[in-house]
């Protein structure tokens, strides 16, 4: 993990008990920092907040973003908030496309409600969780910025949600937009159909089971560690030691190269000695074929890089 400044200042973390929230809250926490937390427990889960929660510059709210007021809520005692990071949201692809009123609701207006109480009690930066879905089914890789427009055909409300905020946030004096391609890493919750491809094999090849790879497994990701999210995440706010503070706009962070489904399907059998064979299901309905980031704005803005190498973090999942 990077090295960070030990600095004082007052963050929120929406999202906080969520698998990125709680790294992020980490990190800040480890730096000096204070650390308020919102998490309703829609997804996120309390084991995820075990290493903090009983920590001294830690306060946790079990409060959901729709409800009114929210940073003056958890300004504990009037204290001066100085930083938010906004992730929480309904993260389910496919849940928004089954709940299209509530995603709004959520995605939303609640985090337009939360940029504009960023503005009215002064905060110094809002850095908001934007999605490699914004993009909808684009074809032209690496994916830049400007790729996203407001013609975009997006694929789920989820994606288009996503996609309204980050231009909202990117417009804002305080705001940053980072866009991520597809975080893995420890506490990424393998449990349900559409979790993330990585923490499911790693589960299934651990208990020597045969990993499902979805079509020919030719379709590719740009899949980014979590500890170069968090590190990504403390550029945008200006807060990362060695790099310059991300100036208001929209970011890609990703690593820049990509790693196809049966790749990744057979390394991580290799790493966890699992000889079940690959088995091949129908292919997702809406699943796209390719998604890779040009990550050279945020390079060009901040300095920052991924450092996480695919084969060292699938060996930190998979071997410890
Ligand atoms: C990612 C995000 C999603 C949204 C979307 C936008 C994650 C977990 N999801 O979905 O929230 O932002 O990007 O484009 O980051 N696969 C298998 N076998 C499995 C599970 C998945 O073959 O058991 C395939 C799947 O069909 C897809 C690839 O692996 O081709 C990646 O799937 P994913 O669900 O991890 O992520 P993705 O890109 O569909």
């Amino acid at each position: 993990m990077a090295e960070y400044q030990s600095t004082r200042g007052r963050c929120v973390v929406t999202g906080v008990a969520g698998f990125v929230g709680s790294h992020l809250a980490e990190a800040l926490l480890a730096m000096g920092m204070h650390v308020v937390g919102v998490d309703n427990f829609f997804s996120g889960k309390p084991e995820n907040m075990a290493t903090f929660l009983s920590h001294p510059n830690f306060s946790f709210y079990e409060l959901s973003i729709t409800d009114p007021g929210i940073l003056t809520k958890v300004q504990d005692g009037g204290q001066r908030l100085t930083h938010c990071f906004h992730l929480a949201a309904i993260v389910s692809v496919p849940y928004s496309l089954e709940h299209e009123d509530e995603t709004f609701n959520i995605n939303y207006s609640a985090s337009m409600a939360l940029l504009e109480e960023a503005h009215l009690l002064g905060l110094q930066r809002f850095v908001f969780a934007g999605s490699a879905a914004e993009y909808g089914a684009e074809a032209r890789m690496p994916i830049r910025e400007e790729y996203a427009h407001d013609g975009t055909l997006h694929l789920s409300p989820y994606g288009q949600t996503k996609y309204r905020v980050s231009r909202a946030v990117a417009s804002s004096p305080l705001g940053v937009a980072l866009r991520f391609f597809n975080i893995y890493g420890l506490r990424q919750d393998p449990s349900s159909p559409y979790s993330g491809v990585i923490s499911r094999f790693v589960k299934l090849a651990k208990a020597g089971l045969p990993l499902t790879v979805h079509g020919s497994g030719s379709q590719s990701r740009d899949f980014i560690h979590i500890s170069d999210c968090v590190s990504a995440y403390l550029a945008g706010a200006g807060l990362h030691q060695e790099l310059k503070a991300a100036t208001p706009g929209c970011y890609n962070i990703g690593t820049g190269k990509s790693t196809t489904v049966f790749e990744l399907a057979r390394t991580i059998n290799s790493l966890a000695n699992n000889a079940s064979d690959i088995t091949h299901t129908p292919l997702r309905p809406g699943d796209i074929s390719h998604s890779l980031a040009d990550t050279g704005a945020f390079a060009a803005a901040t300095g920052w890089h991924a450092d996480v190498r695919i084969e060292d973090g699938l060996r930190g999942l998979v071997v410890g």
